[in-house]
This record gives C-alpha cells, sequence and structure tokens, in this order.
C-alpha cells in the first residue's frame, strides 16, 4: 500500500494539541486496541501522553478474533506485566468483570480518595485508541445508554466528550480516534486499513482486498478456501485470487473480474466476521 493511506486529519492533530491538557483531569487511562491487532493498532504516539496515569489496555472485539490468539495475548501481556483486558462490546455480562478488573488495579488511587473522605468520587477514566476500535460503543454500553456517536467507519467522534452516569462509580471521557502522522510500516499500514481504521474513501480497495487476501491465506487460508470455492492447499499466488474472485460470481460483461466488487464483498466479509475467528497478529513465544 502507498503513501495515500496516510491518514492524518485536521481534528487529529487538534486533539494530539489538548491531550496533554485533557489528561490532567483523568484518573485512568483506558487504551483500547483491536484484540485481532493488538500491536500494530496502539498508536506509539499516545504512550508519551499517559506516563504518570494508570494506564490500562483493552484488546475489543476479542468476538472476531481467534480464541486460541485471544488468550496467547493475554499470557503475553502477563509477561510483561502489562494490566491486559479481553472485551467484546458484543457479549454479555463482561462489565461487571471489566469493572473488577479496572477496580483491581486502582486501589491506590481509591485509597487515595478515601483517605480523603472522597469514598463517592467517581473514578475519571479516559478512552483513547485509534479510529474504529469500538471506543464509543463500549462507552455506551457501560453507562448504558446511546450518549456517543458510533459507527463503522473510522472518524466518527470528532472531539472528546464526558460520558457520565451519575450512579456508577466510573466516569468516561470518549475520544478521537487517533492514528500517527507517518505509518512507517507497510504491514501495520496494510492491517489498519484491513480493520478499518482508515477510511475507505482514501484507499484503494482492490490493492487491499489483494494484498489482505495474500497475507491472511497463510494463517487461514483454510477459510478463505472454504468461503471462496478454493484448494485449501493451494500455494497463494494471483491465479489463486482470480479464481477467487471468479468463483464469487464477480463478473462483468464478457467474463472479466470485476475486482472492485469483490473487493467490496471480500471486505465486508472480513470485517462481519463471515469469513470465521481471525487474528492478524500473534505474539511472539
Ligand atoms: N464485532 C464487534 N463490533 C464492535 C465491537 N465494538 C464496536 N464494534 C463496532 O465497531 C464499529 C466502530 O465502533 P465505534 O464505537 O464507533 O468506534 P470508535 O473507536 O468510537 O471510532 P472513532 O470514533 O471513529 O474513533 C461499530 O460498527 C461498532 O458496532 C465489538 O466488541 N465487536
Ligand atoms: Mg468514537
Amino acid at each position: 500500500m502507498d503513501v495515500q493511506a496516510q491518514w492524518f486529519p485536521g481534528h487529529m492533530a487538534k486533539t494530539f494539541k489538548r491531550l496533554n491538557e485533557e489528561i490532567k483531569l483523568v484518573d485512568i487511562v483506558l487504551e483500547m486496541t483491536d484484540a485481532r491487532l493488538p500491536l500494530s493498532s496502539r498508536n506509539p504516539e499516545l504512550s508519551k501522553y499517559c506516563r504518570q496515569k494508570l494506564h490500562l489496555l483493552l484488546l475489543n472485539k476479542s468476538d472476531l478474533a481467534d480464541p486460541a490468539i485471544n488468550r496467547a495475548w493475554i499470557s503475553y501481556f502477563e509477561r510483561l506485566n502489562t494490566p491486559a483486558f479481553l472485551y467484546s462490546s458484543k457479549g454479555k455480562g463482561q462489565m461487571k468483570l471489566l469493572e473488577n478488573f479496572i477496580f483491581a488495579h486502582a486501589t491506590e488511587l481509591t485509597d487515595k480518595f478515601t483517605k480523603r473522605g472522597l469514598e463517592k468520587r467517581a473514578l475519571k477514566v479516559m478512552v483513547i485508541g485509534v479510529p474504529n476500535v469500538g471506543k464509543s460503543t463500549f462507552i455506551n454500553g457501560l453507562v448504558g445508554r446511546k450518549s456517543a456517536l458510533t459507527a463503522d467507519r473510522p472518524g466518527v467522534t470528532r472531539q472528546t466528550k464526558w460520558i457520565i452516569n451519575s450512579e456508577q462509580k466510573l466516569a468516561w471521557l470518549d475520544t478521537p480516534g487517533l492514528l500517527w502522522p507517518k505509518i512507517e510500516q507497510k504491514e501495520a499500514q496494510l492491517l489498519l486499513a484491513l480493520i478499518g481504521s482508515i477510511p475507505e474513501t482514501i484507499l484503494d480497495k482492490e490493492n487491499l482486498s489483494y494484498r489482505s487476501f495474500a497475507y491472511l491465506w497463510e494463517n487461514y487460508g483454510k477459510y478463505l478456501a472454504q468461503r471462496y470455492k478454493l484448494e485449501e492447499k493451494a500455494e497463494f499466488d494471483p491465479a489463486l485470487f482470480d479464481q477467487a474472485v471468479k468463483n464469487h460470481g464477480c463478473l462483468r460483461a464478457g467474463g472479466k473480474l470485476d475486482y472492485e466488487r469483490f473487493a467490496k464483498s471480500f471486505l465486508n466479509d472480513f470485517r462481519s466476521g463471515i469469513l470465521g475467528k481471525i487474528s492478524l497478529e500473534r505474539p511472539e513465544i
């Protein structure tokens, strides 16, 4: 993928500028990543702002990721002593566990409040992360109402917003998804585009679908073979991709392959989980 996949619009630059101030107002930074891509969907610029705060990691959309790899990531972060929690906004009954996780790591803060006679004070949590990982959906789920705007495209939240349910012990600061000005690694660019953190409007979807297909063939060829009626043991090459396009019925008049239509359908298949539970990154053992 080429440089046109870089996306750093004005509202992100503005949010970065305000972050130093906003972060002073919160007790905890909850960094949300995509469980399918827990490292490459972390914004390297953000950790610079979080040094003084309790910093927790949330691996969201775990319902779309490979369950065995999910478990491997949790062990990985445990080994690094990084508090990490596997989550899905589609799941039920996880909210209480998540609250327990947050409070278990925040005893220093809550003890401080108690000493000052502020037992009732809610912990203020800022949710940060790259676009489209599910920050606003997550907060809506926790406060029990649809306060923040959500949609399946990046850049939906444009400015920070407090979302508070006065009966609860946690208060949430929703923030716009942030990328960084230059994503150096081509593979990270590709995978961020695949999970929908970079808008379709600036992407070459045909290129994205071809490269993603090749990437997925390595570890999840079985799922692709099933969906697009291919020989599972085959080596990946352009002819195999063409076969998938053809088998999926993406043909123009005269029998020409319709790569554009296939790209749309394939990206939708991946993002909606139709292909299967797929992880895009694996921890080093
Ligand atoms: N399968 C699945 N989809 C999710 C989950 N969480 C959120 N989504 C979907 O992901 C899309 C993006 O959600 P948002 O909450 O708008 O994401 P965001 O991180 O706030 O995005 P920006 O505001 O653009 O940074 C929506 O279509 C959600 O329905 C999850 O745990 N699992
Ligand atoms: Mg949002």
